[in-house]
Formats: C-alpha cells, structure tokens, sequence
C-alpha cells in the first residue's frame, strides 16, 4: 500500500513537471529568471588553464578562408506578419520574407553561400542557426557565442561553403523554442556535385506545428499535393522541425531510406509498410518509383493533418498502426571507414538524459565537453527519463558506433542528430576537426528552452560574445 501511494504520488509528480515544462517550454523559454545576467560559455564551468588561458582563438576571427567557389547569395528578412493559411485563418507568425516556412535556399556542393538576414521588428533579437551544416564558428547563429543576436533594424550576414551535399535545415537560434515554434524556419537544400542515386523530381517538405496550434505541411494546413507521373522516381526530403517525434509511413510503394540527416546510406535496401521515428531537427530522404495507377501517399501516425499525396488516381491502402518500425543500426550495406567502437579514443564522454536535464544538470550548469583539434571523441548517450531527446551537436557530423552496447551492422550511420528513447543508450564518435564552441542539446526545443542544451568547447576557443539577460542573447 505504502509503495503504492509512493508510486502514485510520483506519476503525480512526474505528470506536473511535465505540464510544467510544456507550459513554459513555448512561450517563456529559459530566460524566465533561469539567465544569469551574464556568462561566457567558453569559460563556464572550466579552469582557466583549461581553455588556453585565453590566449587562443575567438571563435569570431574563425571565418571561410577566401577562394574561387561558386557565390550563391540570399537575403533573408525576419519580420512579425500576418499570414493567411490555406483554411482562410489568419494568424500571427513571425517569418523570413513574410512566408513560414521561409524560402527554400537551393545550392550546389561547394558553393560558397552568402546570406543576408536583416531583422525588421523581432525585438528580442534573432538569428540563423544552419542546422546540420558543418561551417566555420562564427557562422553557427548562436547569440552569445559565436554572434550577438541582430537587433530591429540591424542585419548579420553568414558566409559558409555548402560542403556536404544534403538536406538541411535553417531556424533562429535566439529562443529557438519561442522563435521557430512562432515560424522561424526554413529548409536549405545543398544538392550534389554527383548524384548517389538516380530520380526524376526532388521534392523537400517540411512537417511543422505553428505557434503550437497548426499542423503544417510546407506551410499547407490540409496536407500538401505534389505532382508526379507513373513511372517517375522520386527523392522525398522530409524535414521535421516540429518538436515532437514523427512516425512517418510511407504508403502506395516500396521505398528506401537513402539519406539520414543529409547524409547518404551505403546499398539501402528496398522496403515496404515501415514507420520511419523521425526525432525533431531531423531529416531523412526516401526514394520511390511512382505506381502505374494510384498516388503515394505519406503521413504521420499520430499526427495525421501532416500528410502528403504525389500522383494522381486511388488512395493507397493505409499503413498499419502496428507495421514495422524502420530500424537504420541493420540496414543497408556495411562499408569500412575505421571508425569502429573499439577504435582508440582521445576523450570519452559518458551524458545522462534525464525528464530536462544531461547529467543531473542543466545549461550553463552543466561542464562543457573539453576537446583539442586532432582528437577522437566518443560520447555514450544513456537515457533515462522522460520522453523522446533528439540530441543534435552543431559544427560536425558525426558516427553512431552502437545501439544498447551492439555495433550497427548495417550502413554506417553519419549524422548531425541521434534520437533516444527512454532506456536507449547510443555511442557516438566524431573527430574533432572543427575548432570552436559548439552546442549540444536536444531538438525538442521546448526541452533545450527548459535546460536540456550544453557546450562542446575546444581547447583555447575564446569568445568576445555573452550569454545572459545584460546582453540579450538568449540562445536557448
Ligand atoms: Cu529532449
């Protein structure tokens, strides 16, 4: 009886922190006296020594060495607007260039990408996260580490080489949370030099819930119609950038999963009738060839309103609830990079998931991940509490080694990303090859607004920028 009621009273608990973190996950955020009025995130948490003594490099001077790459240049204005949807509701939603999602940026591999963002009346300040893209870190659009925010009236212009071709994704990073619920998103597409796999249109679709209310499709509230013909094979980019997870399924024909987090898979395998968990901030590519009668069709389990049809003709059967979970650490074809779980290892990390914390721990609280140019890192994820972490790094791309203590056996896995389910444990490894202050935290922004975000600092990495509510930079 007594363990009773203290299993009770702890569900009671557990249900109330949580009504708690979704209350002040969208609207508040983690400024809500939780900001110190100022704090370097170089140096918090560390000794001095540490970090070179501070007599390193800002992460301001690490700029895109000049050279004769291709220029693609944008300019991307963020306003407050009103927008009509396609149900004839007008809402408030806060834009770059007056649409949400904002324009999709189309560029090749190695182009050099030069964008503009100007800020007309967000008055607390916005920025451009490049989410996924491995770029210098003056460029990352984190306000108060590697950028302040840019105020009404002011403009900040990125500069980055699109090396990695893939899909990817851009969203302010100043209370990410509020800013990218409220509509600050848009897709950035870097197309290859020399395509992998072979097809006939190249669509990109982003899943996303405004303002806490609407559930997108590219913007559409009813769900979004793309063209295609019998025959024609297609390449879906489906982005999440709502916070919730996404069971994706994929009806009317067998498809593969060719790409994870703008990343290509080795020899993926044709499959059928899978629901694909898509985590927030992820991106996964999947390829089809048209039926010669009837669409395709491509929804979300548990969120239906975001679906999308191609083709014309009859409705496909329907997935079942119950059908396949789509499972990447054994599918596809191994291929050898030396990068196995046994491998040497420079630094290992072990980080703790909690309901909103990493290691019992939250933001600026918890001590960064030091780490040295050159190096071999290997992180050990081990959730346990609470609901779905995509925990997402910025500045790198990394490996996942193994799932619950097994080694992939599939294609190998090289992502920006990797989500956890309660009592999941992955091990990731990156080289650290990209100097800088780079974030660490989870992509359901309502848990990285209430804590749940973190440094990866290199070794004598200053900056002159700070976090707090004396600056205004409000990263979370
Ligand atoms: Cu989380």
């Amino acid at each position: 009886m007594i363990k009773q009621s203290k299993t009770i009273s702890m569900l009671l608990l557990l249900l109330l922190m949580s009504l708690l973190a979704t209350a002040c996950g969208f609207h508040s955020g983690y400024q809500s006296g939780k900001y110190p009025e100022e704090i370097n995130m170089a140096e918090h948490g560390t000794h001095h020594h540490e970090n070179g003594g501070g007599d390193g490099v800002s992460c301001a001077d690490i700029t895109e060495a000049p050279s004769d790459a291709p220029v693609k240049r944008f300019t991307l204005t963020a306003a407050k607007t009103t927008i009509t949807l396609n149900n004839g509701k007008t809402v408030e939603a806060w834009t770059y260039n007056g649409s949400t999602p904002g324009p999709e940026l189309r560029v090749k591999e190695g182009d050099r990408v030069i964008v503009t963002l100007a800020n007309k009346n967000v008055e607390k300040g916005v920025s451009i996260h490049w989410h996924g893209v491995v770029l210098p870190c003056s460029q990352d659009g984190v306000p108060g580490v590697t950028q302040d925010a840019v105020w009404p009236g002011k403009s900040f212009t990125y500069e980055f080489i699109a090396r990695h071709p893939g899909t990817y994704w851009y969203h302010s990073h100043q209370q990410s949370s509020e800013q990218a619920g409220r509509g600050l998103i848009g897709r950035l597409i870097v197309e290859p030099k020399k395509e992998t796999f072979r097809y006939d249109r190249d669509y990109a679709v982003t899943l996303q819930k405004l303002n806490d209310k609407h559930t997108l499709t590219n913007g559409q509230v009813d769900g979004l119609k793309l063209d295609a013909k019998p025959g024609d094979a297609v390449r879906l980019r489906i982005i999440n950038a709502d916070n919730e997870v996404q069971w994706m399924g994929v009806a009317g024909a067998d498809f593969q999963v060719i790409s994870i987090d703008g990343q290509d898979l080795n020899g993926p395998d044709v499959i059928r009738q899978q629901w694909i968990p898509i985590g927030g901030g992820q991106r996964y590519d999947v390829l089809f060839t048209m039926p010669k009668n009837g669409q395709v069709q491509i929804y979300s389990k548990e969120q239906p309103k975001l679906n999308l049809s191609l083709g014309h003709g009859s409705a496909p059967e329907r997935l079942n609830k119950n059908a396949k979970e789509f499972d990447f650490t054994t599918y596809g074809t191994p291929k050898e990079d030396g990068i196995t779980p046994d491998m040497k290892f420079d630094r290992t990390y072990q980080l703790t998931l909690g309901l909103l914390d990493i290691n019992g721990k939250q933001f600026h609280d918890i001590p960064p991940l030091i780490v040295k140019e050159g190096e071999w890192i290997k992180i050990r994820f081990d959730h346990k509490f609470g609901g779905p972490h995509p925990m997402h790094l910025h500045g790198h791309l990394f490996k996942v080694l193994t799932k619950n203590g097994k080694p992939l056996s599939g294609s190998p896995i090289y992502a920006d990303s990797i989500l956890l389910f309660r009592g999941d444990v992955y091990e990731i490894a990156f080289e650290a090859n990209n100097p800088g202050l780079w974030m660490e935290h989870c992509h359901n922004l309502g848990h990285a607004a209430n804590g749940m975000s973190m440094m990866v600092n290199y070794e004598g990495v200053t900056t002159p920028y700070r976090v707090g509510t004396k600056s205004g930079n409000l990263p979370d």
